[in-house]
């Protein structure tokens, strides 16, 4: 053995054995955490979670560094839960309700037409929480960190639609549960695409329309290929950002509490970006020549119908989780 390698290992069991002090903390190895997103790094979500690293970082000295990899490129979107559970990587972000297979609650936002504002959307989040965290750490082993949503849920067309007729022949680009089942009520073709694929699957007209927030249509330049966008406010879906419990346990309490902590700020961070980014994202689509509007009476009938169908086959599903989280909800409203 030479003689470095030789250093580094006596610090290091000096270090497990606690023998040497805090101060000399520089020897210990930091822990590193990989954590996947399926999101582009230039997102806000994606931006939310480098910053909350760089905190983690500098909070705990170095001893605990975060890793973001963006854009699907260590795991898939979907499997990203899955892949936390097993401890391929400590870490990862997920659209929640892309959950649903495993914990059918995290579906509880994207529900249609239960909240319409950001303040409504927080209340929601204040009783998903808890239970949520209960399944994840109960069934999963994963602890959530903290959730940021997207802006309100829109529709974006190709061409002007007025009636359910309209949609017939449209192919619907879809992410989630709810998403694929609106395209199905409406008589559209649903076509799964991922976030980062939307300005290619545009571009090759593998999809003419899509529900989604005026962020995401501003980060696909949609304005090249859709003029349309209807304002419909039908949910607002949030990712959430979550570690494995062994992981987190593993760290030391104040390490611990240094995630934990830029957690909390990094939630507050993203919920007002988020707010800040609907209104700037509205504007730039207006400014790139899009035709902003509300869906027609008619057509709003319709997808309010859907959406009653998709909440009713949702309770169903969710069973007493429905219960304990909207009974409070419509309850306690203030
Ligand atoms: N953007 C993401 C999820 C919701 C949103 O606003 C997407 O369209 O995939």
């Amino acid at each position: 053995m030479q003689r470095r390698e030789m250093l580094g290992t006596v610090m290091g069991a000096l270090g497990a054995v606690g023998v040497m002090g805090a101060g000399v903390g520089d020897a210990r190895a930091a822990t590193q955490w990989k954590l996947a997103t399926g999101y582009k790094p230039e997102t806000l979500h994606t931006q939310n979670i480098e910053q909350f690293a760089r905190e983690v970082e500098k909070a705990t000295a170095g001893d605990l560094k975060i890793t973001v990899h963006p854009n699907n490129s260590l795991v898939k979107l979907p499997e990203i839960l899955g892949a936390v559970q097993s401890g391929k990587l400590e870490a990862g972000e997920m659209l929640m309700s892309a959950m649903v297979k495993d914990v059918p609650l995290a579906g509880a936002d994207s529900v249609p037409f239960i909240v319409s504002s950001y303040k409504d959307a927080h209340r929601l989040w204040q009783y998903q929480s808890p239970l949520l965290e209960k399944h994840l750490i109960d069934e999963k082993g994963v602890v959530p960190l903290y959730a940021v949503p997207w802006p309100p849920q829109g529709l974006f067309t190709v061409k002007p639609v007025r009636t359910k007729a309209d949609f017939q022949g449209l192919k619907m680009r879809t992410y989630n549960a709810t998403t694929v089942r609106i395209a199905e009520l409406l008589g559209a073709q649903s076509v799964d695409v991922a976030t980062a694929d939307i300005p290619k699957a545009l571009a090759s007209g593998q999809i003419d329309s899509m529900i989604t927030s005026s962020l995401t249509g501003v980060e696909s330049q949609i304005w090249t290929h859709t003029k349309y966008y209807y304002e419909l406010n039908a949910w607002i879906p949030k990712n959430l950002v979550f570690v494995q419990k062994k992981a987190l346990d593993a760290l030391s309490p104040a390490t611990r509490k240094a995630v934990l902590e830029a957690a909390k700020a990094a939630e507050e961070r993203g919920w007002a970006l988020s707010e800040a980014a609907l209104r700037a994202s509205v504007n730039e689509l207006r400014s790139h020549g899009m035709t902003i509007d509300r869906i027609s009476p008619e057509l709003s009938k319709d997808i309010n119908r859907f959406g009653e169908k998709f909440s009713r086959e949702w309770v169903r599903t969710v069973g007493n989780d429905a219960t304990r989280l909207f009974v409070p909800f419509y309850t306690q409203a203030p």
